[in-house]
């Protein structure tokens, strides 16, 4: 099964999991002449504006509309924070295009109240590679919501993305729609325990003391893999071949080459200015083969509380259950839905068949 959107602008169930029915896309192209040339209609008060997150100024706007309104956990106790230079790093991949920034403003005051995006990608599934956008930064204003404002934005960015003969997307999502490719399970590894426990992060176990807690949690004050060090921009084309053999195992998952990886994986370390409370390390890609990967993801550990993070997150994608319960991980009260746009897939995944993380 998976969703198109219907001229109602809702998100439709095309097939109903029939296993019969081939993989690959539902829809069929159709004539670029033939797309749709002006933007869909917004309620009156509102217009379209395209982000340009060079520029400071919209930048800031962007920034503050998803700190203030973006996504937050099922108590909402926290939200996400991203900064302004991950914002740039993550909507200017290479090939990216700027008409896939998109902003609502209210007329009035040209406040901006709502934002999607899309990234092009290229995403494997099995042998097939498809160009897919990923979807992401879905946001409508809290004062704004429930107005239908995210189905006429979807149908904006979808447009957009056709505009650029690219019929295909991938977006994952906290909530449940039709239909997953496959559901993940957040799990989490304290590394500044006590203030993840006085902020509400996680709990002090039963029959756990708070100096016995932080005992539990402590790491080694440097990493033990002999050699172990950050990537460089010289390392580019061996953790392309590295990556590229790593990831051909998985069912779905991106096609890197060399200036992607330079892109989505070579250090950036300025964006770690951080303003929240909480400092979230995330796991991306993990590929070892001499070294144990139990090891490596320890020496990871090591490195993100000597740069001080907080919480070390992963999902249990990929080979990552082979270390998250060894390397005291828990799992969290979130869960990560992935979805594919206009791609059959003929059944669910497991977590441990994908080969994805998205942003
Ligand atoms: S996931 C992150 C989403 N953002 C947040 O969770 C931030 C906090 N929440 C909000 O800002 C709002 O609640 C949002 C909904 C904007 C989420 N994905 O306007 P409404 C459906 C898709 O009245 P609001 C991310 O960024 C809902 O089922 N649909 O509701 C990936 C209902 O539809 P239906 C969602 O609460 C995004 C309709 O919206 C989501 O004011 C991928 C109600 O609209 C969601 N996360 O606004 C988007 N949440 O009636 C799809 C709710 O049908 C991309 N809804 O049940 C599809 C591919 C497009 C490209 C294709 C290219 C070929
Ligand atoms: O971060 C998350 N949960 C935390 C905080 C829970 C606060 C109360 N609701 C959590 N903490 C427990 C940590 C504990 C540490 C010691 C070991 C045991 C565990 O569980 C969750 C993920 O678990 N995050 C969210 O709910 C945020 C939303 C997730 C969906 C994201 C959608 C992104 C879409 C982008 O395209």
């Amino acid at each position: 099964a998976n969703q198109l959107v219907k001229d109602d602008s809702s998100l439709e169930t095309i097939d109903l999991g029939d296993v019969s029915l081939a993989e690959g896309p539902i829809e069929p192209p159709t004539p670029l002449s033939e797309v749709k040339q002006e933007p869909y209609n917004l309620p009156t008060q509102y217009e379209w504006t395209t982000c340009d997150l060079d520029s400071e100024d919209t930048c800031t706007e962007v920034y503050n509309l998803l700190k203030n309104n973006y996504v937050e956990d099922d108590e909402n106790m926290f939200r996400f924070n991203y900064s302004k230079e991950f914002l740039r790093w993550a909507l200017h991949p290479p090939g990216y295009f700027r008409s896939w920034h998109i902003g609502v403003r209210a007329k009035t005051n040209k406040k901006l109240v709502a934002f999607i995006t899309g990234v092009p990608a290229r995403i494997r599934v099995r042998d097939e590679i498809v160009k897919m956008a990923e979807i992401n930064f879905l946001c409508v204003h809290k004062k704004l919501r429930s107005k239908r404002l995210a189905p006429v934005m979807i149908k904006e960015v979808t447009r957009r993305v056709h505009l650029e003969n690219i019929w295909q997307a991938a977006y994952t999502a906290g909530v449940v729609l039709p239909t997953p490719i496959t559901t993940c399970q957040y799990w989490h590894r304290s590394l500044n325990p006590k203030k993840l426990i006085d902020v509400g992060f996680s709990r002090l176990g039963a029959r756990m003391t708070m100096s016995r807690t932080i005992k539990l949690y402590k790491l080694p004050d440097s990493p033990a893999t002999p050699g172990f060090r950050k990537m460089e921009l010289r390392d580019v084309p061996a953790v392309t071949r590295l990556l590229r053999n790593y990831l051909s195992q998985f069912v779905v998952a991106p096609d890197f080459d060399e200036n992607d990886v330079e892109h989505w994986l070579l250090p950036e370390e300025k964006w770690w200015t951080t303003y929240s409370i909480l400092k979230a390390a995330y796991s991306y890609y993990n590929v070892s083969t001499k070294t144990p990967l139990l090891q490596l993801m320890n020496d990871a550990l090591i490195v993100a509380k000597q740069k001080d993070f907080d919480v070390f997150n992963a999902l249990d994608v990929m080979q990552n259950e082979s270390f998250l319960k060894e390397l005291k991980f828990g799992p969290g009260d979130g869960q990560l839905h992935y979805y594919l746009y206009n791609y059959r897939m003929r059944n669910a995944l497991k977590p441990s068949e994908l080969g994805l993380v998205l942003l």
